[in-house]
């Protein structure tokens, strides 16, 4: 595969971007190899500075469930192009995505528009602390909630892609606020509840985790955490940036029943474009400015064009058999993942919710951090070249969620599968 000029890309752009790119985890370092520069896309493809086409799993990390350049979400971002791109004022558009939320969300009464889920997770812990007057926040290690200080501890995704899941530059006067838990692991919160319950302002959690991998809860464990806090007065964070919309239309609050008292969401709802959200019960969202005392603002907060771009997201989202026929591609993909990864007798561990999903190398079961580190990255790194020669775009991390797309076809995920074949028969030699 002729890469040249993604190389002679990177290189100019390593001159005047660190590392050569706009978030780390896009540099490939992990698997060691230069990124390809990407062009275009269209539906389930994109197209590199070489012209090599690969079939995407990484959607840009997940907002684009239904594909590159859809026509109706192209559409929609060209129309209001023409009507004006941003006015730092309100528009009917923002009502409408508003709208939209509240109606798939039943715990979301209110919802505020943020430009990244970074701002939305780092306003919600703000609202939950103006809330309940407390200070510390219980998260979960490995998993990832944006870059804000507070939560870069024990970080998921790049911070541990790249080896660094507590980022220098946090002073530890922030860190000390904020407690660390083991995913899936109720003791371990019970043990910080025992001695921090009336100093908790909230925890957040990812409800499926998609920034170690991809790590179902186990049966109770949502279930557990909201009890609890219902118990000791503790807001319950649900950070669905990732799979509100992905797992189910109402996200994963929906799937598993459970009610959060904030979700934040992102990626999916803006279509492509920059967005984020975070919402809840009306009393805790009327206390943020200009209603309220807890400040909270954004030049580009609820701009028309991820307005638009969302609304036509969600309308495709709303149509018959969406969710289902993605379930049952996604289902194909992951039963003959396995298959292969046994028949070639490579250990690994395969995790999926709906259209999101991981192939640990490590043949222990992974339910937490800790299991995921097991995994062999080496490994995967080498599978990921493999994949990527034959243009597979996965996740160029072991740390990190494929996701499917409604343009997948039947025959693209043959493909991929034949690609898998002959990447796992090198590895093997
Ligand atoms: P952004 O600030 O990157 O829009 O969202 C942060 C965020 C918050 N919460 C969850 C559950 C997330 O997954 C993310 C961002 N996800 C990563 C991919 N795992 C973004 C990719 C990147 O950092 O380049």
């Amino acid at each position: 595969m002729i890469t040249i000029t993604s190389e002679k890309l990177f290189s100019r752009a390593e001159k005047c971007i660190p590392g050569g790119v706009n978030s780390p985890v896009r540099a490939f370092r992990s698997v060691g190899l230069s990124p390809r520069f990407i062009v275009r896309g269209r539906g389930c493809h994109v197209y590199d500075a070489d012209g090599n086409q690969y079939i995407d799993y990484v959607g840009s990390w997940g907002p684009l469930i239904v594909g590159h350049t859809h026509p109706e979400i192209v559409a929609a971002i060209r129309e209001q192009a023409g009507r004006g791109s941003s006015f730092g004022a309100p528009t009917t558009l923002e009502i409408e995505l508003a709208e939209m939320l509240v109606a798939a969300l039943p715990s979301m009464e209110m919802v505020r528009m943020v430009s990244s889920g970074t701002e939305a997770t780092m306003s919600a812990i703000r609202l939950a602390r103006g809330a309940t007057g407390r200070k510390k926040v219980v998260k979960f290690a490995g998993c990832y909630h944006g870059h804000a200080d507070a939560l870069l501890i024990k970080a998921g995704s790049g911070a541990t892609t790249l080896g660094v899941p507590d980022s220098s530059g946090v002073p530890e006067e922030f860190t000390n606020l904020t407690l660390s838990a083991v995913f899936n692991d109720l003791a371990s919160v019970d043990a910080l509840l025992a001695e921090y319950s009336r100093e908790i302002a909230a925890i957040i959690v990812e409800p499926v985790a998609g920034n170690m991998g991809t790590i179902p809860p186990e049966p109770g464990f949502l279930e557990g955490l909201r009890q609890r806090c219902t118990q000791h007065g503790i807001i319950l964070i649900f950070d669905e940036v990732m799979t509100g919309f992905r797992v189910a239309y109402g996200g994963a609050q929906n799937l598993y029943k459970i009610t959060p008292d904030l979700t934040c969401l992102g990626k999916i709802i803006g279509g492509g474009l920059p967005v984020g959200a975070f919402g809840g019960r009306r009393e805790l969202m009327e206390l943020l400015a200009p209603l309220g005392s807890v400040y909270q603002a954004g030049t580009l907060s609820g701009n028309p064009l991820a307005m638009a771009a969302g609304r036509a997201t969600l309308k495709i989202l709303q149509t018959e058999g969406f969710y289902t026929q993605l379930e049952r591609k996604a289902a194909y993909l992951s039963r003959e993942t396995d298959k292969l990864f046994t028949s070639h007798d490579i250990p690994h561990y395969c995790t999926r919710v709906g259209s999101m999903f991981c192939t640990y190398f490590t043949d222990t079961p992974v339910k937490n951090y800790q299991q995921a580190q097991q995994a062999d990255t080496q490994q995967f790194a080498r599978y990921f070249a493999g994949m990527l020669n034959q243009g597979i775009y996965l996740a160029p991390s072991q740390f990190e969620a494929g996701f499917l797309s409604a343009a997948h076809t039947q025959e693209d995920l043959d493909q991929t599968l034949k690609a898998m074949e002959k990447s796992l028969a090198e590895l093997e030699k």
